[in-house]
C-alpha cells in the first residue's frame, strides 16, 4: 500500500484539467445548472466542441515546463458528457462533436511526456435520465448505479495503466447506494496499482481539501484554481500570481501534501495565455531552486 503511493508523494505537484461541453460557453463547468439550460439545448454544444489536433500533447508539455508530474482530466463532469468512446451512452466525444476519443488522446499524450495519468469522474450526472430520479426510484437507481459501474469499468479497462482515479460528488446517492465499496473493489481488481481519492464517500488513499492548504495525518492533496473557476471562464481574470502559487505549493509540500493546480482549456483545447505564463513562471522558479 505504501509502495503504491510512493510515486505520488514524490510527485507533489500535478495539473488538473477541467474540460467538457461547458468549455464551449466559457461560463464555468456548472453552467448547465447555474443558467438552467434545457438538456436538448445543452446537448447541441457538442457540435461546437472542436478541439485542435494535439492539444492534449500541448497540455502535457505545459505540465512538464511547470514542473508538474501528473495530470488529471475530467473524463466526465456533472454535465454527464463522456470524453471517451463509451459503449454505454452516445453522449460522448467519439460519437458526436469532435468524434474523437479524447481520453485516449489525453492518456497517450501524458505517457509520451512521462507524466502519470489521472482521470476525474463525477458520480453526479445531470444529463442521464436516471441521474436525479435515482434518489427516490429504486428501478432508476438500479440502472444508474449499473451505468456508473460500467463507465468506470470502461475507463479502467480500455486505456492501459491509469494511475489515479479522482472521484467527485456523491450526490444524490450515499456511498452505500452507489455500492462504492464494490466499485473500489472493481477498480483495484482492474488496476492494482491505482490510487483513488475520497470523494466517493469512502476513505480512499488520499483526501482532497479544496481551495485551502489543510495538513492531515493521512495523504492529502489540495486542489486549486489559477483564477476563480475550474472550467473555462471567458471573463474570469482574477489570476493568482506565480508568487502566490509557489507559496501555496511550498506550504503543501512542507506539510507533506500534494498540490493539484487547475487549467480550464477552451473548446479548441487552448489554455488561457495567463495560465501558460503563470505555469511557466512557476516551473522556472522550481528549476532555479533545484526543485524540478
Ligand atoms: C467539485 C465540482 O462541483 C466542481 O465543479 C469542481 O470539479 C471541483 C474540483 O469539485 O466541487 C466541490 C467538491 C467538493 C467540495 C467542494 C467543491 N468539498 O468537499 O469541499
Amino acid at each position: 500500500r505504501a509502495d503504491r503511493m510512493r510515486w505520488w508523494h514524490e510527485a507533489k505537484f500535478g495539473m488538473f484539467i477541467h474540460w467538457g461541453l461547458y468549455s464551449v460557453i466559457g461560463h464555468q463547468e456548472w453552467v448547465l445548472e447555474s443558467e438552467g439550460i434545457p438538456i436538448p439545448q445543452y446537448e447541441r454544444l457538442a457540435r461546437h466542441f472542436n478541439p485542435k489536433r494535439g492539444c492534449a500533447r500541448d497540455w502535457a508539455r505545459l505540465a512538464k515546463r511547470a514542473g508538474q508530474k501528473y495530470v488529471v482530466l475530467t473524463a466526465k463532469h456533472h454535465e454527464g458528457f463522456c470524453l471517451w468512446d463509451s459503449k454505454l451512452t452516445n453522449y460522448n466525444a467519439a460519437k458526436q462533436g469532435p468524434r474523437r476519443d479524447l481520453v485516449r488522446e489525453f492518456v497517450e499524450a501524458a505517457r509520451a511526456e512521462g507524466l502519470k495519468v489521472g482521470l476525474y469522474y463525477s458520480l453526479m450526472d445531470w444529463h442521464h435520465p436516471d441521474g436525479e430520479t435515482c434518489a427516490t426510484d429504486p428501478a432508476a437507481r438500479e440502472r444508474f448505479v449499473a451505468y456508473t459501474h460500467g463507465l468506470i469499468r470502461e475507463l479502467l479497462t480500455n486505456y492501459g495503466t491509469i494511475d489515479i482515479l479522482w472521484y467527485d460528488v456523491t450526490l444524490p446517492l450515499t456511498p452505500q447506494q452507489w455500492r462504492a465499496d464494490e466499485m473500489n473493489a472493481m477498480v483495484f481488481d482492474l488496476q492494482p496499482q491505482i490510487i483513488v481519492n475520497n470523494r466517493n464517500g469512502l476513505a480512499g488513499d488520499f483526501s482532497t481539501p479544496e481551495h485551502k492548504v489543510a495538513a492531515d495525518k493521512r495523504a492529502w492533496e489540495t486542489c486549486e484554481t489559477m483564477n476563480l473557476g475550474w472550467g473555462y471562464q471567458r471573463t474570469d481574470d482574477e489570476w493568482k500570481s506565480p508568487k502566490r502559487i509557489v507559496n501555496d505549493l511550498t506550504l503543501c509540500v512542507q506539510q507533506g501534501g500534494n498540490y493539484l493546480l487547475n487549467i480550464g482549456p477552451d473548446a479548441a483545447g487552448d489554455v488561457p495565455a495567463e495560465s501558460v505564463r503563470v505555469l511557466e513562471a512557476v516551473g522556472g522558479w522550481l528549476k532555479t531552486n533545484g526543485a524540478a
